[in-house]
């Protein structure tokens, strides 16, 4: 049976099949989250951001709207429906019996939050106390889709405690400098401990019943296990990308654009001993072109490698960022209609095309891409 825009389903196996609806985030009432032990560590030591909390200043969260809305525009008169969630209020202290946080966090990167495979939509643990409520602001739809769908399984993994058990004191330095979080990386010894499984749903790509799984400072072994027994006829597969001195979630970093071809971020290639099952299913992985900016955008926690955070339509067709030329360019080589997407000044509320975006429905159904074992 073929899509329908009258009919909701949820439905997505991967991450390139025709894209039919989506979830587009919101930049609302976003605030930069107050210190604490996950996100300390995850600030760029040089960046702009240390040492600054609070809401975003209005204009520019009027003016990152307007680029979420204008996306959401495009994406409509292309004929994919778009969803929007329900931000709550981000500037209320939240806490558990074990924790409080002045603020939460908002709702720009529904990507992190909402790991959709299949006929089910799953909220992620996060790793960050301010992102502990976020899921919040996606319920009024999942609740919808739930309604709606009798096939959908909506499905929370377990709450984690997020205690400071949950991280490593050594990480808590305003001075690691970036030989020794290298060094850190390579080893895997990342901010998150093995308390109790964590992940971010951003750290996960679907290829058909492979899900491969950055481990890192947002997702750490329990949250890849907790995954393999989640969804038992899936092989789940961990990577990691040395060259990464701050790993946060995988869609700046391993970009699949169709069967067989995945784009790698050159800085943080994937080391050889993973690379065989890709190699020896025929998938080509190539160095992504260099981005077109030498620094993010100001109060932004991501880097210039949002070049390669790009959303695929359809395996010919695919968003890149606007001022993203060389990346642009080089998928234009590899065969594929551009769509330019205004967007970079909204990447300061969470990232870029792939990160504030989230699969609601996909052509397609359950492939083995990697037969060979
Ligand atoms: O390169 O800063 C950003 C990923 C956001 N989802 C980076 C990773």
């Amino acid at each position: 049976m073929s899509w329908s825009p009258d009919v909701t389903e949820v439905k997505s196996w991967n991450e390139w099949d025709t894209l039919r609806h989506v979830i587009v985030g919101r930049a609302d009432d976003c605030h930069i989250p107050p210190p604490e032990p996950a996100l300390d560590a995850k600030v760029p030591e040089d960046s702009d951001m240390r040492g600054q909390w609070g809401r975003r200043p209005q204009e520019t969260i009027d003016r990152a709207n307007e680029l979420l809305d204008g996306f959401a525009a495009q994406l409509q008169a292309r004929g994919v429906r778009v969803d929007r969630p329900t931000p709550y209020d981000f500037s209320k202290p939240v806490g558990t019996p074990d924790w409080e946080a002045e603020s939460s966090f908002g709702c720009m990167p529904p990507r992190d939050v909402l790991l959709t495979v299949g006929r089910e939509i799953l909220e992620a643990t996060m790793s960050y106390r301010c992102r502990w409520f976020e899921y919040l602001c996606y319920r009024p739809l999942l609740q919808q889709y739930y309604d709606a769908d009798p096939r959908m399984r909506h499905e929370a993994a377990p709450k984690p405690r997020l205690t400071d058990a949950d991280y490593h004191p050594d990480y808590l330095s305003d001075a690691i400098g970036e030989a020794k979080r290298l060094e850190w990386a390579a080893a895997k010894h990342f901010v998150t401990t093995e308390e109790e499984p964590l992940f971010d749903a951003a750290d996960v790509l679907r290829f058909g019943r492979d899900l491969v799984v950055q481990h890192g400072f947002t997702t750490n072994l329990k949250g890849i296990d907790w995954l393999q027994r989640h969804y038992p006829d899936h092989r789940v597969h961990a990577v990691n990308f040395p060259g990464d001195p701050y790993p946060i979630h995988i869609d700046a970093t391993f970009t699949p654009l169709r069967p067989g071809l995945i784009l790698n971020n050159p800085q943080r290639r994937l080391p050889e001993d993973q690379r065989a099952m890709f190699e020896r299913n025929g998938w080509e992985i190539v160095d992504a072109a260099q981005p077109a900016h030498n620094a993010p955008p100001p109060l932004c926690y991501s880097s210039v490698w949002l070049s390669m955070n790009v959303l695929v339509l359809d395996p010919k067709t695919v968003c890149v960022e606007k001022s993203e030329v060389y990346q642009a360019d080089q998928l234009d080589k590899l065969g594929m209609e551009v769509v330019p997407v205004d967007l970079r000044d909204a990447y300061a509320f969470g990232g870029g095309l792939h990160c504030c975006t989230a699969d609601v429905y996909r052509d397609g159904d359950c492939e083995d891409y990697f037969p060979k074992a």
